[in-house]
């Protein structure tokens, strides 16, 4: 069995990070290490949230992996609640550095135009320098703008701004950069990616649901990041990761009384194994 690595915060209420990403990578069949770098007692859209930082839990913790000779075939990271655990994801990218290891980065940092609270511009550029050590990031408009130190182009770009902002985005030194929440048509919404290496840019839109739900960042990148493990290609993956994630949408506002919070990724969890190809 594959087994991979989540490095991020666990809000024990919310539906993001790793209780999003644990459950999903785990269903794709993929043994799903974990690394919480902070414990939330919800996410930072809810008022009055708990903090408590684990980054100094995290040196000894790597060090005994190394001990136990434990490998990785994959180490993805997401929201990030400081600098210092900016660079501890790179130590752990290094010290688990072997063929094969695919490393994503998920810089979650803001939507809409703005950063999450705690975020400024400074991190925003220090979690570009993390993306340079990735095979594979996916921002979404708003991160990568700040991470670019651009203007955010809210709804006003079209096609060659999204080709051209790629570009910009692998330029940080990645070589394959995946923009999340990409629109070129009304009704339709999805992901644009671009793999330097090949030169080469893919796409994948489906329907375009007219709400918004936090979390929904983390359900595609932990979807994305289990279907590359799990052998689809770049092209295929991005079509699971969108479309579990549309009706991980459609599944929470099938219910009147749905949470503001998060998404019903549980319930899509079926259609997430038939998008795999498991049944
Ligand atoms: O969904 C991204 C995320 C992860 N972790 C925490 C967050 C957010 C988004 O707001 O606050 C703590």
């Amino acid at each position: 069995m594959k087994r991979v690595l989540s490095i991020q915060d666990i809000s024990c209420v919310g539906k993001c990070s790793l209780t999003v990403a644990l459950p999903i990578i785990s269903a794709a069949g993929i043994e799903t290490a974990i690394l919480p770098t902070t414990i939330l007692s919800t996410h930072t859209a809810f008022k009055g949230f708990t903090f408590r930082d684990l980054t100094d839990d995290v040196p000894p913790i790597i060090d005994h992996w190394k001990k136990e000779n434990i490998t990785f075939d994959g180490i993805s990271s997401g929201y990030l609640g400081s600098f210092r655990q900016i660079e501890l994801v790179e130590q752990i990218f290094t010290d688990f550095k072997r063929e094969g290891v695919l490393r994503f980065v998920d810089p979650a940092m803001g939507d809409n135009g703005k950063l999450y609270v705690g975020f400024d511009e400074a991190f925003a550029k220090r979690m570009g320098k993390l993306c340079a050590k990735a095979d594979i990031i996916d921002p979404n408009l708003t991160e990568a703008a700040f991470m670019l130190g651009e203007k955010y182009p809210g709804d006003a770009y079209d096609e060659k701004y999204v080709r051209e902002l790629l570009k910009r985005l692998c330029g940080l030194g990645c070589p394959l950069a995946v923009l999340t929440g990409v629109s070129f048509e009304k009704g339709r919404c999805g992901v644009a990616a671009y793999n330097e290496n090949k030169d080469e840019f893919v796409t994948y839109f489906s329907e375009h649901l007219p709400v918004s739900f936090h979390g929904t960042g983390d359900v595609f990148s932990s979807a994305l990041f289990a279907a590359l493990i799990a052998g689809q290609k770049l092209e295929l993956a991005l079509q699971t990761a969108v479309e579990y994630t549309v009706e991980s949408i459609k599944q929470t506002i099938s219910y009147p009384e749905h949470n503001w919070y998060g998404v019903d990724f549980e319930s899509a969890i079926p259609a997430f194994l038939k998008l795999l190809g498991k049944i």
